[in-house]
């Protein structure tokens, strides 16, 4: 059976999970730490239950290797877990209290408090870091009441988050929170036994675009499926992961630029503008090529949809590849809204009447760059190109949603001491108290698991 028809694996002790990773011993501290502070703050550890998370580093964080702002037009992308992690202990309340409480390690993040309530509606205008908790929160009384499964009335939850990576940096840490409160909440409800990490991956992406980002998936099947020692290659549409084994020798060194990005907070003008706009690219290009108009709008939701089309007509010009069709239909001038109209004969906003994220992005945009962003899409395959595709196309340079974030370097295994020192002298780094934090070497590291201590 794949691995990822498994379901996210429950453990007893840290041991099988960071048996053979150095960071073990810190592990173990983290885990104490998040024993204690939830005492502090909750009172009782006992029945306390602590759900680890790790992405590209898995309900760890993670770096993408191959492919960025392309999940969302349906290619597949090949990201890998790194050692940086959320952890979050729940513990269902017994005392008829209706709160969901959610607490930080960190006193940077004061503690949320929301209604248990799976119906409430996520306050977009007003941006909480705990808003990421009841992305999962939502997304699993979703689950259990399309699966049919009785969780009984809401109640309470006590919550505590420990998160080792810098926000905004582009290593998914909105992720790492969005899959960790899942699997946590998941396991406090005994109802991970029978789900497969497919399907958990599949989940937490529709959880995560509670919070406004119109998310492709990537984040969180990794954070869900990595695999210690593999990059996987994940297709989409369904969602399947592939072991990719690294080169020996090799280590990835992580570096922050640090510029924040802050998607949620600027989703409209930047990550969900490029959704929207491969969208109508989508659109455009499809009606060029002979759709009508009606089955253009309902059919095309990605550029990969059209990328057959765009296929065939340039084998009709003796060329093989879809770029041929962009450059003879799409202006490389950006486009007004009004000028997309006159060829989808239709207003943009009843075209996106059923998602109010994707009419804050129509309001907000005057132009949509319909040619730089199908370009981009069809051309993001190798690592290089990815990367000079990413900087000069689409104005971001790093892993993740870019502007902002992390730098990701493939660094002979002998030399990345002497790499990261010379990196830390080169950005003022040292002037940094939290070095480890910014700059870092992982391997690939392992995918969510429930710890029932
Ligand atoms: P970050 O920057 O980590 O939030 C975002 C998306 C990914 C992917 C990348 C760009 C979410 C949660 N993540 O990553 O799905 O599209 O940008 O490759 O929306
Ligand atoms: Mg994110």
């Amino acid at each position: 059976m794949a691995h990822e028809e498994l379901p996210v694996p429950v453990f007893a002790s840290l041991e099988p999970v960071y048996g053979d990773d150095s960071a073990l011993e810190e592990v173990q501290l983290r885990f104490q730490g998040l024993k204690s502070k939830f005492s502090e703050i909750f009172g009782d550890i006992q029945k306390c239950l602590p759900a680890r998370q790790v992405v590209h580093g898995g309900v760890r964080r993670r770096v993408n290797l191959i492919g960025e702002h392309i999940d969302y037009e349906g290619y597949s992308v090949l990201p890998m877990a790194i050692r940086q992690d959320t952890i979050i202990a729940i513990r269902k309340r017994t005392d008829g209290e209706k709160f969901l409480r959610i607490a930080n390690v960190n006193d940077k993040y004061t503690m949320c408090t929301y209604a248990a309530d799976p119906s409430q509606e996520i306050d977009l205008k007003n941006h909480k870091w705990g808003h990421y908790f009841i992305c999962g929160y939502k997304g699993f009384y979703e689950y259990v009441k399309q699966k049919g499964i009785d969780v009984g009335e809401p109640v309470g939850l006590d919550v505590l988050v420990d998160g080792t990576v810098p926000t905004g940096s582009g290593l998914s840490s909105s992720a790492a929170l969005v899959c960790s409160a899942t699997v946590a909440i998941m396991a406090v409800f005994d109802v991970n036994a029978n789900i497969s990490k497919k399907e958990v991956a599949q989940l937490t992406c529709e959880c995560e675009r509670h919070i406004g980002t119109q998310s492709g998936g990537m984040d969180q099947a990794i954070s869900i499926m990595a695999k210690s020692g593999f990059a996987e290659l994940i297709d989409f549409n369904p969602i399947h992961a592939s072991d990719v084994q690294l080169p020996a020798g090799g280590t990835f060194v992580i570096a922050h630029s640090l510029a924040e990005s802050q998607k949620a907070v600027t989703a409209a003008t930047n990550y969900n503008n490029r959704v929207v706009e491969c969208r109508l690219a989508a659109i455009v290009l499809g009606i060029k090529l002979g759709m009508k108009t009606k089955e253009a709008i309902s059919k095309v939701k990605t550029l990969s949809d059209v990328e057959g089309l765009c296929v065939s007509y340039a084998g009709e010009h003796g060329h093989s590849d879809p770029l041929f069709a962009v450059k003879e239909f799409l202006n490389e001038t950006p486009y007004t809204a009004e000028e997309i109209e006159k060829i989808t004969e239709e207003d943009l906003s009843s075209i996106f009447v059923n998602s109010p994220t994707s009419l804050d992005v129509l309001r907000a945009a005057k132009h949509f760059k319909l040619f730089q962003t199908s370009l981009r899409s069809f051309f993001g395959n190798l690592m290089n190109e990815s990367h000079h595709s990413c900087s000069v196309l689409y104005e971001c340079r790093l892993t993740g949603a870019g502007w902002g974030g992390c730098v990701v370097a493939l660094v002979k295994e002998s030399i990345v001491p002497q790499f990261i020192l010379d990196l830390k002298d080169r950005q003022g780094h040292h002037q940094n108290s939290d070095l480890g934090l910014y700059i870092f070497a992982s391997k690939p590291s392992s995918g969510a698991t429930v710890l029932k201590l």
